[in-house]
C-alpha cells in the first residue's frame, strides 16, 4: 500500500467550467483517485477554486459584487456541480484562505532570505481612462508570436506562450476598451528563476522521463528557451497581500502576489484547509512536508498549465530551500475540442458543466469523456459522437445486458440467483477471458491510460455479451434448463463484476449494479483476478431485484435537441 497524494488543476473563479476543463484535469484526477482507493491504497485528492487574480476581478464587476462575495458564491456554484459529477475530492478549497495567505508569504519570506527575490522597478502598462495600472488580463490584444488578436496580457490562448502585457500589439484596456495606454513606473517583487534554471533541470532529468510525452517536451522546450525572472506581484485589489514584515512599502503601496505565484501553493494551502476542519487530520504536514518515497504525487491538468506546473512551481519549490514534496508524475491532457474549435469560457461555446448534468446524469459524461480524453492528441467533441458511443457502450453493451439476464432470470426462476448446472467449458473460457481483460484494466489504469483503461472495461462488458449470445439461455430454457440457470447465474456474477470494476468511471450505475444483489457482506472493493476466473462471488440463492434501466437510449430526436440547443458545428 502506498500513499498517493492527487491534485488537479485549479480551476478558475470566474465561471462554469467546460466540458473540455473537465476531461483535462478533475475527472480523469477523480477517475484514478478512486481506482486507488478500491486498491486499497491511502489516497488524498485536493483540489480547489483559484480565486486570485484579474479573471476574479473581471468576474465579480461583471456581476456588480464585491470581489470576496463573488468567489464565495462561485466556490459553491461550482461545488454544486463537481458533487453532481460525483468527484471525490478529499477537500475542495480556496485559493483565498487564510491558509494559503499564511503559506504564501511563508514561501516568499524563504524564497526572498534565500536571495531568491529581488525588488525592481519596471515599466507597466497604465490605463488614465480607467485611472489603474492594467497587469496581464486586463490587457488584451494581437499576440505576437502567432497573431491571434484576442491574446490576454498573461498567455496566449491559442499558442500558450507566456506574455507579459507589454508584449502585446495594439494592446486595449479590458476594463474600458481604452486604447490609449501608456507605460509607467512601479515596483515590484521578481523571482530570480534565472538562477534557479540548473537545479531545475537537474530535477527535471530526475522524473520527467517517465511523464507523457506531452508534458516533459513541454518542460524541456521551457528548460532550453532558459527560465527568465518573474514578476510575482501585481497592482490588484485582490490576493495574498505582499507581507509588510519583509516589504514594508510595497505592502503599504496595497501590492499582491501574482496569482500563478499563490495558486500552485494552494494544492499545500487546501490540504492545510482540509486538515484544519478535523483535528484527526493534523498529520497533513506529512503529505507535503519531508514526504518519504511511500509518497508519491500525482498531478493532472491540461497543456497551458504544464509550464507553471513542471518549471515555475517546482523552481519556487526548489528555492524554498525546505523540503516540500514535488511532483512524482505529472498526467498533461490535450484539448478536447466542440466540433473541432475552442470550447470557450468567455465566449460559452461548447457544453458546459451544469448544462451538461441537467440534459443527463453525470455517468454519460464520465464514460464518454474519460473514453475519449485528448490524451495523445486534440480530440473533438460532438453531439454525434457522444449519441452514438452512449448508445453503443452504455446502453446495449452495458445496461442492456444487466436489464436482459435480471429481467429474464426473475420471469423464468424468480427472484433468487438460479443454481443449476456446475461451470463447464464456457464459463471456464470465460473466467480466463475476465480476468485476462481485467489486468490489462489494471495495468492501463495504473499506467494513468484512459482510453486504454476504458477500451478494456468496454472489452469486459463486451465478454459478457458475447457469453449471452453463445449460450443464448433463451433457446437453452427450452431444452436444458440447468443450463440456462448456469448461464444466468454466470452472467449476474459478471453483473457484479461490473459493479465493482466500473465504480471508477461510472460509479452511480455502478452502485445501481451493485445494490441489485442483496448478499451479506458486500463489502469487496476490487476483484482479484481468481474471483474473475472462477465467476461465482454470488451465489445462487442471493435475492435480486431488477433496476431501472442503467442507461437510456438517445434517440434522433434527443441529437437533433442537443445540436439546436448548443449548435451543432464548428465555427
Ligand atoms: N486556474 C488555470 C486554469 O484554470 C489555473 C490553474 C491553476 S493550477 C495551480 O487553466
Ligand atoms: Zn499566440
Amino acid at each position: 500500500m502506498a500513499r498517493h497524494l492527487i491534485t488537479s488543476a485549479l480551476p478558475y473563479i470566474n465561471g462554469i467550467k467546460h466540458l473540455g476543463n473537465m476531461v483535462g484535469s478533475m475527472l480523469p484526477a477523480d477517475v484514478y483517485s478512486r481506482y486507488l482507493r478500491q486498491r486499497g491504497h491511502d489516497v488524498l485528492y485536493i483540489c480547489a477554486t483559484d480565486e486570485h487574480g484579474t479573471p476574479a476581478e473581471l468576474a465579480a464587476k461583471e456581476q456588480g459584487l464585491p470581489v470576496d462575495e463573488f468567489c464565495a458564491q462561485a466556490h459553491d456554484a461550482q461545488k454544486v456541480v463537481y458533487d453532481g459529477f460525483e468527484l471525490a475530492f478529499d477537500y475542495f478549497g480556496r485559493s483565498s484562505s487564510p491558509e494559503n495567505r499564511d503559506i504564501t508569504q511563508h514561501f516568499a519570506r524563504k524564497l526572498n532570505e534565500n536571495g531568491f527575490i529581488e525588488e525592481r522597478a519596471i515599466r507597466q502598462v497604465y490605463s488614465p481612462a480607467d485611472g489603474r495600472f492594467l497587469p496581464d488580463r486586463y490587457v488584451e490584444g494581437t499576440c505576437p508570436h502567432c497573431g491571434y488578436d484576442k491574446a490576454r496580457g498573461d498567455q496566449c490562448e491559442n499558442c500558450t506562450r507566456v506574455l507579459d502585457p507589454t508584449d502585446l500589439i495594439n494592446p486595449r484596456s479590458a476594463i474600458s476598451g481604452s486604447t490609449d495606454l501608456e507605460v509607467r513606473e512601479t515596483k515590484h517583487l521578481f523571482l530570480l528563476q534565472s538562477k534557479l534554471q540548473h537545479e531545475v533541470e537537474a530535477w527535471i532529468d530526475e522524473v520527467a522521463d517517465e511523464w507523457p510525452q506531452l508534458a516533459s517536451s513541454i518542460a524541456r522546450k521551457w528548460l532550453t528557451e532558459g527560465l527568465h525572472d518573474r514578476a510575482i506581484t501585481r497592482d490588484l485589489d485582490w490576493g495574498v497581500p505582499v507581507p509588510a514584515d519583509t516589504w514594508p512599502e510595497l505592502a503599504a503601496e496595497g501590492k499582491v502576489f501574482y496569482v500563478w505565484f499563490d495558486a500552485p501553493i494552494e494544492y499545500i494551502g487546501a490540504t492545510k484547509e482540509w486538515a484544519d476542519q478535523d483535528p484527526a487530520k493534523r498529520d497533513w504536514k506529512s503529505w507535503w512536508y519531508e514526504a518519504d518515497d511511500t509518497i508519491r504525487y500525482t498531478q493532472f491538468m491540461a497543456k497551458d498549465n504544464v509550464p507553471f506546473h513542471s518549471v515555475m512551481f517546482p523552481a519556487t519549490e526548489l528555492g524554498v530551500r525546505e523540503p516540500w514534496k514535488k511532483v512524482d508524475y505529472l498526467k498533461s491532457f490535450n484539448w478536447l475540442t466542440y466540433y473541432g474549435g475552442k470550447f470557450s469560457t468567455s465566449q460559452r461555446r461548447g457544453v458546459f458543466t451544469d448544462q451538461a448534468l441537467e440534459i443527463l446524469p453525470a455517468d454519460y459524461w464520465r464514460y464518454f469523456l474519460i473514453a475519449n480524453a485528448p490524451e495523445s492528441d486534440d480530440s473533438s467533441f460532438t453531439w454525434e459522437h457522444f449519441t452514438a458511443t452512449v448508445n453503443k457502450d452504455l446502453a446495449d453493451t452495458l445496461g442492456n445486458f444487466v436489464n436482459r439476464v435480471l429481467s429474464f432470470s426473475r420471469k423464468r426462476f424468480g427472484d433468487e440467483v438460479p443454481g443449476g448446472a456446475e461451470a463447464g467449458e464456457a464459463e471456464q473460457k470465460l473466467g480466463e477471458e475476465i480476468s485476462r481483460l481485467l489486468a490489462e484494466y489494471e495495468e492501463q489504469m495504473e499506467a494513468l491510460q484512459f482510453r486504454k483503461a476504458a477500451a478494456a472495461l468496454r472489452a469486459l462488458w463486451s465478454a459478457g455479451n458475447s457469453y449471452l449470445e453463445e449460450k443464448a439461455p433463451w433457446l437453452e430454457i427450452k431444452t436444458d434448463k440447468d443450463g440456462a440457470a448456469l448461464t444466468l447465474r454466470t452472467a449476474m456474477n459478471l453483473i457484479h463484476l461490473y459493479a465493482v470494476v466500473s465504480e471508477p468511471f461510472i460509479p452511480a450505475s455502478a452502485r445501481a449494479m451493485r445494490t441489485a444483489f442483496d448478499l451479506d457482506n458486500d463489502t469487496a472493493t476490487w476483484v482479484t483476478s481468481d474471483e474473475a476466473r472462477s465467476l461465482s462471488s454470488v451465489p445462487a440463492g442471493t435475492p435480486f431485484t431488477v433496476p431501472p434501466v442503467l442507461f437510456a437510449k438517445l434517440t434522433d430526436e434527443d441529437l437533433e435537441a442537443y445540436k439546436q440547443r448548443f449548435g451543432g458545428e464548428a465555427e
